[in-house]
């Protein structure tokens, strides 16, 4: 059976569990402790050569790391991808917006309002608002007269890209300041097998 290896509050696990909830395929769930360093051991670094979650397992052993490697596996003949190129080049280029835009500011102020330091690194937390709020605007501006981020159904792309779109607010970013992002994010929730972060897919075994 896949092994997805995850943590309880990761934006990046949830992708995961949410698609393969959405792929109806059953997963064992091995859920670790980031705090106490359990993807610094030379144990789980055999698993990820980047020493963090999430990791999926193959039924071989083999692992995939990144979670947009993971996705694209994954989707790999389902209608989530599709197999036209140019529609391909463009579900692609949104996972690397997500990777390089999204991410570089949006998870880590979700992380420090959570773990209640957010006052003590203003500075930073300004900064990283000034940087989320550009990808915010570029994303809302595409969404402003298209459905989906790619082509005219639902893909990986969407799930990826509104992960922590949709965790921002918890980051204290002022999410009604972009209407078209919230109207998509209602159309994503509304996907066939779409699973909140802290719920249990029926198809998790731990
Ligand atoms: N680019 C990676 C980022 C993964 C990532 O940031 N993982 C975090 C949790 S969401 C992690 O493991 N942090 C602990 C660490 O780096 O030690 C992906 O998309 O999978």
């Amino acid at each position: 059976m896949l092994k997805v290896y995850d943590s309880r509050y990761s934006g990046n696990s949830w992708k995961i569990r949410n698609f393969l909830n959405q792929l109806q395929l059953p997963f064992e769930r091995h859920t670790l402790d980031l705090e106490s360093g359990e993807t610094k051991t030379d144990q789980f670094y055999k698993l990820n050569r980047f020493s963090r979650i999430p990791v999926l397992q193959l039924d071989d052993g083999r692992t995939i790391v990144e979670s947009s490697a993971i996705l694209l596996y994954l989707a790999e003949g389902t209608r989530f991808l599709p197999d036209d190129p140019y529609l391909r080049s463009q579900i692609v280029g949104w996972l690397f917006f997500e990777q390089g835009d999204i991410q570089r500011s949006i998870p880590l102020c979700r992380v420090y309002h959570i773990r209640g330091v957010a006052d003590k690194m203003s500075q930073q937390v300004e900064r990283l608002h000034a940087d989320g709020y550009i990808a915010l605007e570029k994303l809302d501006r595409w969404l402003a007269d298209h459905e989906w981020l790619a082509g005219v159904s639902y893909t990986v792309a969407d799930l990826a890209v509104s992960a922590y779109t949709s965790l921002a607010h918890e980051g204290k970013f002022d999410m009604p300041r972009f209407p078209h992002i919230e109207s998509w994010l209602d159309r994503v929730r509304a996907q066939p097998g779409w699973l909140g972060i802290f719920e249990t897919s029926t198809y998790q075994s731990v």
